[in-house]
């Protein structure tokens, strides 16, 4: 049974909970890991589950997950073969894996190359185009107004200006008629300078009320391709994704089947190696398009993994190590039904300001079919530094129904105190006739939660506290009963424990 581990050693550049379900899938597989921290993060857990962890430098990001060039030192030193960047931060950074490769280690990922091709909306579009992917009617091939503004004629408004390095709705203007264009450019490409430092811009029709419905991809270094089916992400706000779904309510087998076609289309036709996804707009009349590649692991990755079966972080190392895929296309199917819900540290009473401080206490709802991927547990401290996201909490069952339900039950159990969350908010989405419908579009939130405001039954904080704390006692005195079961006076010790006991942190 004995084999050898795909890698000797893997550093993860990267923090919270994607570090931690990383250190969790090389510790599946027997192969040993590095974490990486900075100040701010120091007692975190990714930090505590790694086999080593080494500090890069002060809290800012910018001195320590997105200083390639120290993770890189540090892969050396303790003699990693291979990095995995998790999402965010250095993940779609093409000079980086390039350098990565460059150094003699395995880049968990696809290429620079792929990261820059798909980087470049304008390229991405075209290369789509070319390999029969539909994409949204638009223009490309000048930057003039006098053939922008013909180009939008031609296509008919309402007219979407993006930016061609764009991505995250940065440089998105919306235009109604003719008149509004030249200023809508103008400010178009403004923000498009300032932040991507390329002002380019091109336009699409501008889809109304759409559904964004994305296919995980992969391909390996043999030339296969497959897709694990969609994710419905529509219940987003400000383009940050909210709750997303496997499978799409709005999606019949022939629409899926055609979609993940073209996805497969997609990988091949860029020759894409590792996890990928293929972000696709569907309208109301079913019609999809393609919208932009991400070139990474997904933050509701999981979603995927639990109607597939597939670990794709494991299938991520496997197929960074030059193994063929492990499954082939018809052998995959969509079973049951999974959601998941981004559990935040922030106000969604005060327009969703992040929240920072201690979490004195957190309990996580367990039970079959729930599973929290965690970042932040009982202790740890949240700072303004990182995305202030505590967990994931994602349920399956065998039927939407049914995993609308549990998710519910699952939301009712979670237990944060210390710092304000987004979960009374969100089992008030779960809860609305449209989301228990599946009547889900980009613009859900703003339609069905514009002001939401904290419910009067909802229980005070002090409740919670006094929960808490008899709980804690309760806790406590069974320990303390158990704790001396060897009679030796030593309530302390882990071999007359009857409770959990771990090296180093809270049990
Ligand atoms: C669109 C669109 C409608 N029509 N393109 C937003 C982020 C950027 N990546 C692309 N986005 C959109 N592009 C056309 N031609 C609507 C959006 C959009 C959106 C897309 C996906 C998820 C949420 C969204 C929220 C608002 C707008």
């Amino acid at each position: 049974m004995t084999q050898k581990p795909l890698f000797n050693k893997i550093i993860i550049a990267n923090r919270g909970e994607i570090a931690v379900r990383i250190i969790r899938a090389c510790q599946e597989m027997g192969i040993p890991t590095v974490a990486v921290y900075s100040d701010a993060d120091a007692a975190g857990l990714h930090v505590s589950l790694a086999d080593e962890a080494v500090h890069i430098g002060e809290s800012p990001a910018t001195e320590s997950y997105l200083r390639g060039d120290k993770i890189l030192v540090v892969a050396q030193q303790l003699g990693c073969d291979a990095i995995h960047p998790g999402y965010g931060f250095l993940s779609e950074n093409a000079d980086f894996a390039d350098a990565v490769t460059a150094a003699g280690l395995t880049f968990i990922g696809p290429g620079g190359d792929a990261m820059r091709a798909m980087g470049s909306k304008t390229a991405a579009r075209a290369a789509m185009q070319s390999a029969g992917v539909p994409v949204v009617p638009g223009f490309q091939a000048s930057d003039t107004d006098a053939d922008l503004l013909a180009a939008a004629h031609e296509i008919g408004f309402p007219v979407l200006v993006k930016a061609s390095a764009g991505g995250g709705g940065k440089g998105m203007r919306v235009v109604q008629s003719p008149a509004d264009l030249p200023n809508a450019l103008a400010s178009a490409r403004r923000e498009a300078q300032n932040a991507f430092g390329d002002d380019r811009i091109y336009l699409e029709k501008y889809i109304v009320n759409p559904r964004h419905i994305e296919f995980q991809i992969f391909g390996d270094t043999h030339g296969n391709a497959i897709h694990l089916f969609e994710r419905e992400c529509s219940i987003q706000r400000r383009h940050q994704k909210i709750i997303e779904e496997s499978p799409s309510p709005f999606l019949d087998d022939d629409l899926r089947r055609r979609m993940g076609d073209a996805a497969v289309a997609a990988v091949r036709a860029v020759g894409y190696v590792n996890a990928g996804t293929i972000e696709f707009l569907v309208d109301a009349d079913r019609n999809f398009y393609f919208l932009e590649m991400n070139t990474r692991l997904q933050v509701e990755h999981p979603v995927t993994e639990l109607v597939t079966g597939v670990d794709l972080v494991k299938l991520q190392l496997r197929v960074a190590a030059g193994e063929p895929l492990s499954v082939v296309q018809q052998s995959l199917c969509q079973q049951g039904h999974a959601i998941e819900c981004r559990i935040y540290a922030e106000d969604p009473a005060n327009n969703f300001l992040p929240e920072i401080g201690k979490v004195v206490r957190a309990v996580e709802p367990v039970g079959p079919g729930v599973r929290v991927d965690a970042g932040v547990t009982t202790g740890d401290e949240i700072s303004l530094h990182y995305d202030p996201m505590i967990a994931k909490l994602i349920v399956w069952g065998e039927n939407r129904a049914e995993a609308v339900r549990k998710m519910e039950w699952a939301l009712r159990h979670y237990v944060v105190l210390g710092v304000t969350t987004n979960i009374p908010f969100l089992r008030d989405v779960v809860a609305h006739p449209a989301f228990r419908r599946g009547d889900l579009t980009t613009n859900f939130v703003p339609q069905h939660f514009a002001d939401w405001q904290l419910h009067t039954d909802t229980p005070p904080d002090i409740a919670l506290v006094a929960v808490a704390i008899s709980d804690m006692l309760a806790d406590a005195n069974r320990g303390a009963a158990a704790d001396d079961s060897a009679g030796d006076g030593d309530r302390f010790s882990p071999w007359t424990s009857l409770r959990g006991f771990r090296m180093g942190v809270a049990r």
